[in-house]
């Protein structure tokens, strides 16, 4: 991309730009300001399928009545270590905001807690999540099922969502250590970006809607997408399906399209975060035993190898310096955005 294709902003100027375009779509204000620090978190972080791009995906999710713009979140405790978040059709970044302290302040009394957001609508990524939990001293697992997009290993037919898995691990001194994935050969929305871009995508993401393998993003949009790593990918996103979807009482992958009735909005349903506070095992041995997990990690960048979550400290490091890049037709995408009756 040259610097003429593209359109640079502060990250104040994005956040600033998020919220207004949410505003516009209807969001109340605690959900616009919650949305929008996830998109910006995301364009900051250089993930560009997680960033402002998402401002088109809740547009579409609004217009068509997928979400409640204004759902209040109500967090309940179903036991001492569990804690539910009905978000009650809202986008899923608020109800973690409101359910957040508490879960905190269980996996430390009790060493581990987990918190279910039920009724939520899900357009991002996760390692905001994890991150944030690992920056307070805590282990993180957060899964979320999506659509049923995705293509089961030895079929072509979709069974599970795009299904990402997030984990975080505290450091001493230094950024968490942070993984998110999809389970799917890679996220939808990379697919999306290879679409509007007019690119072919890499071999092996999935088939068109004959059960052929396809490298045309809108066969594939149509089609089936592939799990990572064959039968391993795939076990992991049944997992996901069932953690996050049967165990927490919410919606498989197969019910959120089901649910949707065609109109192409975002995934609704549940997700699960499980935090782990590590001196409920370690007591005072804490510092002894990250010790371990940091020559684990030396061990992996000394031969050239690097952690997940660099890229993206790197990425945030520049965007707090440059600002972020969007490409000019997303940024006029967003601004049309804003055009038109008031909400
Ligand atoms: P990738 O395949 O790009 O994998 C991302 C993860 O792998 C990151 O933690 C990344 O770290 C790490 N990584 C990538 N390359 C390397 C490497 N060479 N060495 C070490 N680590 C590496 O992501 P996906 O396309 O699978 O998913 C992208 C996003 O989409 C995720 O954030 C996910 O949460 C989101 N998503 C959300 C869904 C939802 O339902 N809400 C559904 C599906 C996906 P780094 O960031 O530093 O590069
Ligand atoms: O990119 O697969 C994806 C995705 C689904 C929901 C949010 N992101």
């Amino acid at each position: 991309m040259s610097m003429s294709d593209t359109i640079t902003l502060s990250l104040d100027e994005a956040g600033e730009l998020a919220r207004k375009v949410l505003l516009k779509q209807g969001l109340a204000p605690d959900h616009a300001a919650a949305v929008a620090r996830t998109m910006v978190a995301g364009e900051r972080d250089g993930c560009a399928s997680h960033g402002l791009y998402r401002l088109l995906v809740t547009a579409n999710s609004v217009a068509k009545g997928v979400v409640v713009p204004d759902a209040e979140p109500v967090v309940s405790e179903p036991s001492p270590a569990l804690v539910r978040v009905d978000g009650r059709g809202g986008f899923a970044q608020l109800p973690f905001e409101r359910g957040l302290p508490l879960l905190v302040e269980k996996a430390r009394k009790l060493g581990i807690a987990a918190m279910a957001l039920n009724n939520v609508v899900h357009f991002a990524a996760l390692w905001p999540e994890v991150e944030t939990l690992a920056e307070q001293g805590l282990v993180a697992f957060a899964c979320t099922p999506s659509h049923a997009w995705v293509a089961p290993e030895g079929g072509t037919v979709p069974v599970f969502g795009t299904n990402p898995i997030a984990f975080g691990w505290p450091r001493p001194e230094k950024p968490p250590f942070v993984f998110d994935f999809a389970t799917s050969a890679t996220a939808r929305g990379e697919i999306e970006l290879h679409r509007r871009a007019g690119k072919q995508t890499p071999e092996g993401w999935g088939y068109g809607p004959d059960g052929k393998p396809s490298t045309d993003p809108e066969a594939i949009l149509a089609g089936a997408m592939r799990t990572f790593g064959g039968h391993k990918g795939s076990a992991l996103a049944a997992m996901v399906e069932l953690l996050a979807g049967p165990l927490i009482g919410d919606m498989t992958s197969i019910e959120s399209i089901a649910a949707d009735e065609g109109r192409m909005g975002s995934p609704i349903g549940g997700e699960l975060i499980i935090a782990i506070d590590p001196a409920g095992f370690l007591g005072d041995a804490v510092a002894q035993h990250q010790r371990s997990a940091e020559a684990m990690f030396d061990a992996i960048e000394g031969q050239g190898a690097r952690l997940p979550s660099v890229r993206r400290y790197v990425a945030r490091a520049k965007s707090l310096v440059e600002g972020v890049r969007l490409p000019k037709p997303l940024y006029d995408d967003i601004h049309a955005l804003l055009e038109g009756n008031e909400a």
